[in-house]
């Protein structure tokens, strides 16, 4: 059912542009009225979908009409059990999830009514006129914990006006919204018997009903030897990794994903030259491989390529220096070194990617770098010819923290941002400064 629904996914960013346009019109109070509601929401460019009607109860008079527009990125239906369980909807024989019980702009008279596929893109709308008092409960049956419920009032009884509704509609988006953003971690890993590591990768996340289509972290960086788990934590989506896709094969299309890229494809040791391919991964399925060769390697997830889910894999020498900003894995590791027991660091990349900036002050022989609201200036360190900066001076200077993990040789540095409990912590060396 999802994969009928791409070709719609391609129209999506109109959807949203339509759908953001969308103007609630006031009927006068004795007439009836008009009442929207948002079949799930999304963002293709965030790589979120959040699964709930919007929103969630919504209040008319007796005669009023509702209209339900997908106003997501996944197909969802309306679905009105009535006198029905759900377990009787399935067993029928002649029951089929996507077409609708009966057309749109219909009258509901408490039995089972469903709206079949509502696909975004379109988008794709249900109207239902309910002229009797009452208190109906719906359901998506893509997604049966997405719940909404229509109480219907008798005329002259006292309900939220249209733009009241709207606005608690919108509350309870931006309330899922702001629960729900990824927060990157560091890359947790496991100790392998041969001295090398496990990194591990979650691909997407679901809290409550919004789903977050992103590796985390979307950058790892690990030793050559290393090896990387993919685990889908996300328990509606199924997820791919794929590097290497052949040119002219498409992983996934329209009809769905590629018969040859079901299953795995390739080894689990890679070098950087071939495919390597998981198969689809449901949740808690894994795929793991092994890095053997320096390279920086992008890999994706087909299944959401419209959403931009992808990652990429920076395998650096064995006892390189790793260094990560916020969470975020510094892709060059702003040229990360020991010198003398100081970690230095190239001061503007470091900045950078603190979401600052660094300046050379010739005078001083000093790096004044900004971030987080703060100045701080530190000296020059000179090492064969380039001027580096003590990465420990700047963040202290910043006001963030810092800490150094023997075991994985990354320098971690926090600035600025609050970070959300990390997960369980690895066995591992942090705050070790010896070196
Ligand atoms: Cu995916």
């Amino acid at each position: 059912m999802v994969k009928k629904s791409l070709a719609f996914l391609l129209t999506i960013a109109a959807a949203f542009m339509l759908i953001s346009s969308i103007v609630v019109a006031e009927s006068p109070n004795d007439g009836p009225q008009t009442w929207k509601v948002a079949v799930g929401k999304g963002n293709d460019a965030a790589g979120t979908s959040i699964d709930t009607f919007f929103p969630g109860t919504t209040y008319i008079h007796e005669g009023d009409t509702v209209i339900f527009s997908n106003g997501g990125n996944y197909p969802h239906t309306v679905t009105f059990l009535g006198d029905k369980s759900l377990g009787d909807v399935f067993s029928d024989p002649s029951f089929s999830v996507a077409a609708p019980s009966s057309p749109s702009g219909g009258k509901y008279d408490g039995k089972y009514l469903s709206s079949g596929f509502l696909f975004p893109g379109a988008p794709m709308t249900y109207e239902i006129t309910f002229p009797t008092a009452g208190a109906y409960s719906y359901l998506c049956l893509i997604h049966s914990f997405m719940k909404g419920t229509i109480v219907v009032l008798p005329k002259g009884a006292k309900i939220p006006t249209q733009a009241e509704q709207a606005a608690a509609a919108k509350l309870e988006e931006s309330g899922l919204q702001s629960v729900s953003a990824i927060v990157p971690h560091d890359a947790l890993y496991t100790a392998n018997k041969d001295g090398s590591l496990t990194y591990n990768v979650d691909l997407s996340t679901a809290q409550s009903s919004m789903n977050i289509m992103r590796m985390n972290p979307e950058v790892v960086v690990v030793s050559e030897g290393d090896s990387v788990t993919w685990t889908n934590l996300n328990p509606y989506e199924p997820h791919m990794v794929t590097f290497n896709a052949p040119k002219g094969v498409q992983v996934m299309n329209d009809d769905g994903v590629n018969p040859d890229y079901m299953g795995p494809v390739g080894s689990s040791v890679f070098d950087g030259k071939g495919v390597r391919h998981s198969g689809i991964l449901m949740q808690n399925q894994t795929f793991t491989l092994k890095f053997t060769k320096k390279g920086t390697y992008a890999y994706d997830c087909f299944m959401h390529s419209f959403m931009m889910m992808k990652g990429t894999v920076i395998v650096v020498p064995k006892s390189a220096v790793k260094l990560t900003a916020n969470g975020k894995a510094v892709a060059d590791a702003a040229k990360a070194q020991w010198s003398n027991g100081t970690l230095i660091v190239a001061a503007d990349s470091f900045a950078n990617a603190l979401g600052g900036k660094a300046a050379w002050d010739a005078k001083a022989k000093a790096w004044e770098v900004t971030a987080n609201g703060k100045t701080v200036k530190t000296a020059g360190i000179t090492v064969k010819g380039v001027v580096y900066a003590s990465a420990e001076a700047i963040v202290r200077g910043l006001g963030g923290t810092y800490s150094w993990n023997e075991v994985t040789k990354t320098f971690s540095t926090s600035v600025g941002k609050v970070e959300a409990t990390p997960a369980p912590a690895p066995a591992s060396s942090m705050g070790d400064m010896t070196h």
